[in-house]
């Protein structure tokens, strides 16, 4: 009895007690048929139903990215809407799969909340937008306006330390829902908006008057922005994280949905592993050998839904920046895949 107690302790320190819930996830996800994802209530670029229902974004392709590559069926996934402050425990709780929604990877949210973060799908960083008719030209300016925030968020802390750092008085209206925040700004109930500065993009595009409003020049923190999952269940983490890795592998070796039949054919030996030609690499995540095939045939690879969804030529309107592939002078790098 005592022998069978302590092999329990010894299991569970080692993490094996996790072992019988190693698959839980991905077996779910394979019963229920689709992949619940959990997303924004909507910013343009990131993840936003259109006219019919449809979601778009690059949070949103990263979902179906994760739902080709198990199910060959880039639709096989269902959004749930989520605000600021619902959305860990939403994921925590088992009600969505994944939560792919403007998150700040944190060390306390990947630490204490029993969630895992598994990649950056955006680097970003914190903004500040104000009327241009105002005439401020830096943050610095800002000491006593009145500024708009969303609850729950990095946004609030980050504001916070930058106004207590500068000296400056902080003055906030804090809300729970972004619609609210952006309704409060273009009411003049705000002087300031703050927020990611992808996301003031995506607002900022969606105003009657664009040019009325500015973003400061001054860029205050990084909000590396990522999917995340339940933590304990290696299997689905790995799926999750190599589903984004795909993403990158696939635009370094030049693999596009585009192309992806031709280089079935293709002697690069990278490009065979990618794409499952040659070796097992998807059989240890519970998946087919062609996983990231089906991702990128269905939904391309990183550089496509950047450039669909918020690249220059959308009305979000974001260079590539730090999300160009390190290759390219960025900071975005998969390891390989071998
Ligand atoms: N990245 C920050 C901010 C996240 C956040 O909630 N951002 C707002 C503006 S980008 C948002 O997504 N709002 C959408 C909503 O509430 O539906 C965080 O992780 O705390």
């Amino acid at each position: 009895m005592q022998k069978a107690l302590v092999s329990i302790a010894v299991a569970a320190s080692l993490g094996l007690g996790a072992t019988a819930a190693q698959a839980a996830i991905l077996d779910d996800v394979k019963a229920k048929g689709y992949v619940q994802c959990g997303v924004t209530g909507g910013v343009a670029g990131f993840s936003a139903p259109d006219s019919s229902n449809v979601w778009t974004g690059i949070e949103v392709d990263y979902c179906r990215a994760l739902a080709a590559a198990i199910f060959n069926d880039a639709d096989a996934v269902r959004f749930t809407s989520l605000t600021s402050q619902e959305r860990f425990t939403a994921l925590s709780a088992g009600e969505v799969d994944v939560l792919s929604r403007t998150t700040t990877w944190t060390m306390s949210r990947d630490t204490q909340l029993g969630i895992s973060f598994v990649g950056t799908m955006f680097y970003d960083g914190q903004g500040f937008m104000v009327r241009e008719e105002d005439g401020i030209e830096s943050a610095l300016d800002l000491s006593g306006a009145a500024i708009c925030i969303e609850s729950g968020t990095t946004t609030e802390l980050n504001a916070a330390d930058y106004f207590a750092t500068n000296g400056m008085e902080f003055n906030t209206v804090v809300f729970v829902d972004q619609d609210e925040v952006v309704k409060a700004y273009e009411d003049g109930r705000c002087d300031v908006y703050t927020t990611d500065s992808s996301a003031l993009a995506s607002e900022r595009s969606k105003f009657a008057d664009p040019d009325a409003h500015i973003i400061l020049p001054e860029i205050i923190s990084k909000e590396p922005l990522g999917p995340s999952v339940r933590s304990g269940d290696t299997q689905w983490f790995n799926i999750a994280r190599w589903t984004y890795f795909a993403l990158l592998e696939a635009e370094e070796l030049g693999v596009s949905s585009a192309n992806v039949d031709e280089q079935l054919g293709s002697d690069n030996p990278a490009i065979k592993r990618l794409l499952g030609v040659e070796g097992e690499f998807g059989a240890p995540l519970g998946l087919d050998n062609a996983w990231a095939y089906q991702i990128i045939k269905l939904v391309g690879n990183y550089a496509e839904t950047y450039e669909r969804n918020v690249g220059p030529d959308t009305p979000i309107g974001l260079e590539r920046g730090l999300n160009a592939l390190w290759s390219d002078g960025g900071i975005q790098y998969a390891p390989p895949i071998r």
